[in-house]
């Protein structure tokens, strides 16, 4: 029997995958945990029916919103990571030799749990001494820092269920605060296509409390949308002036997605996507 898996999108599409298993299905506290092995992509991790991260592409994510806004800090000590549960995130912060501490605050320890056991590609580096699990809300946890922190980088879910919170002003003023004055920001943004009100919206918060946002953007071939943007955000300095080329050099001899060029490039926005930036807002 061919069982077929399909995350199904508010504008009517769907997006398929043929599964072999599933491994693990579980509701928590807030929301459904899915953990199913695929016939192309590997296993993948499904939060509320929605797929999070897979064995076979999470490596185009997981680069892109940790290596960009790393590198365009010159000495990232003290990293927090919002949300990011299976650890994909973290494993890449730890490549870089400045790293002294990290925070993952997960506010599902299910799905930390959960990865663990399931997805070690991607969770495996969240027993490094480096590494501070703080299980709990995201947002609460950065209101109690101030000055704190090189690089903040915001791994959220779809802005609904639990990751609705972390979609405000109030929420990235905190993460402003929370920053040290040459700290630098990175948030997953959603699909220009596919989620083109949430980026508006997203570009407008950020933009009313950091003097820079520059939008960045990947193909991500398991998300609705496919075209992906994540949203680099500092107080000082733009995402491209000072990049530390020589952790970078060394970085790409082993990622798979990252590269000093795709560095460059990814800051050149399609048309359709450079109008969701304007004041009107305009989706194609
Ligand atoms: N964060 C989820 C991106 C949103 C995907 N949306 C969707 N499938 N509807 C990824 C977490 C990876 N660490």
């Amino acid at each position: 029997m061919d069982l077929w898996l399909t995350e199904t999108h508010p504008k009517n599409f769907s997006i398929g995958f043929k599964v072999k298993e599933t491994l693990y299905s579980e509701a928590s506290e807030f929301q459904q945990v899915d953990i199913v092995d695929t016939e192309f992509y590997g296993r993948m991790l499904l939060l509320d029916g929605k797929v999070m991260t897979t064995e076979k592409d999470e490596f185009i994510y997981h680069e892109m919103i940790s290596h960009i806004p790393m590198l365009a800090h010159p000495n990232p000590k003290q990293v927090l990571v919002v949300g990011g549960g299976d650890g994909g995130t973290v494993r890449e912060v730890l490549k870089h030799p400045s790293v002294e501490r990290v925070v993952l605050a997960e506010i599902d320890g299910l799905v930390i749990d959960s990865c663990r056991k399931y997805l070690p590609s991607i969770a495996g580096q969240l027993g490094d001494p480096r590494v501070d699990i703080q299980v709990g809300d995201g947002a609460a946890f950065i209101q109690q820092h101030t000055d704190h922190f090189d690089v903040i980088l915001i791994d959220s879910t779809d802005p609904v269920g639990p990751g609705e919170r972390l979609f405000n002003t109030a929420f990235y003023q905190n993460v402003y605060k929370a920053l040290k004055d040459n700290g630098v920001m990175a948030a997953q943004s959603e699909s220009p296509i596919a989620f083109s009100e949430e980026v508006t919206h997203l570009y407008r918060i950020l933009s009313g409390v950091f003097p820079i946002v520059s939008p960045y953007t990947a193909t991500i071939p398991t998300y609705p949308g496919a075209q992906w943007l994540w949203m680099f955000a500092a107080k000082t300095k733009g995402p491209l002036e000072g990049i530390n080329t020589e952790v970078a050099a060394e970085l790409e001899k082993t990622t798979l997605y990252y590269n000093q060029q795709v560095h460059r490039a990814v800051f050149a926005l399609p048309n359709y996507a450079r109008k969701l930036l304007t004041k009107e807002g305009v989706p194609c």
